[in-house]
């Protein structure tokens, strides 16, 4: 298998991290979504990365996308992996975790989209901000649920850093700061920190 992705999307850097953390050899492919290439439209017609080729055309395609999907793919490849509890409460907290961080992603994209096209203010991008701030703070209360959860609170924050330096995430949220501090020094994080 092979993952589809942009060195800088911070969705396919948590599920790279993860497959470090699990011990599976995860192929990428510089992938360039926005210059929308065949391979990627042919595993992905959104024409999003990351999106996961499986070399077999096995479960129902080719492909996996969507990062949160290929998420529960990898960690299904493990019998007995220890980043998510299999099933229960702690479960769906570990899920629900990646959904805020993902969802932090996802806000924070958006402004970059407007950036780019010179918005830079108004209701929309403020409820951008807004969204990211509740998110952060609920996240601060929520580290050390998972192992999984945390690898994805750490690279929504860490992608905070790169694209929005100005965004003081660390002022307001003490275990988010230890716990980013404490994943971003692991060798999982420093392989994939994005260069600007
Ligand atoms: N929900 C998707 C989001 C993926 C996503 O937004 N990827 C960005 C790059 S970081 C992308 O490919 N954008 C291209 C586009 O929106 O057309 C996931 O979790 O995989």
């Amino acid at each position: 298998m092979k993952l589809l992705a942009s060195p800088t999307s911070p969705y396919a850097r948590k599920l790279r991290i993860i497959a470090h953390e699990l011990g599976l050899a995860l192929p990428v492919e510089d992938t360039a979504p926005m210059t929308d290439p065949a391979a990627l439209l042919s595993a992905n017609p959104l024409g999003k990365v990351p999106a996961l080729v499986l070399d077999d055309g096995s479960m129902g395609g080719s492909a996996i996308i969507d990062s949160p999907v290929i998420a529960a793919f990898l960690l299904a490849s493990v019998p007995g992996q220890k980043l998510m509890a299999q099933s229960g409460h702690y479960h769906w907290q570990a899920r629900t975790t990646e959904a805020l961080a993902d969802g932090v992603l996802d806000a924070a994209i958006i402004l970059r989209f407007n950036m780019a096209q010179g918005i830079t203010s108004g209701p929309w991008v403020d409820r951008q901000y807004r969204a990211i701030e509740r998110a952060l703070a609920v996240m601060n209360t929520r580290v050390g649920g998972s192992g999984f959860g945390d690898i994805c609170i750490a690279v929504a924050c860490d992608y905070l850093s790169f694209r929005f330096p100005d965004l003081d995430w660390r002022g307001h949220n003490p275990a988010l700061v230890e716990l980013a501090d404490r994943l971003l020094a692991t060798p999982a994080f420093e392989a994939t920190r994005p260069a600007a």
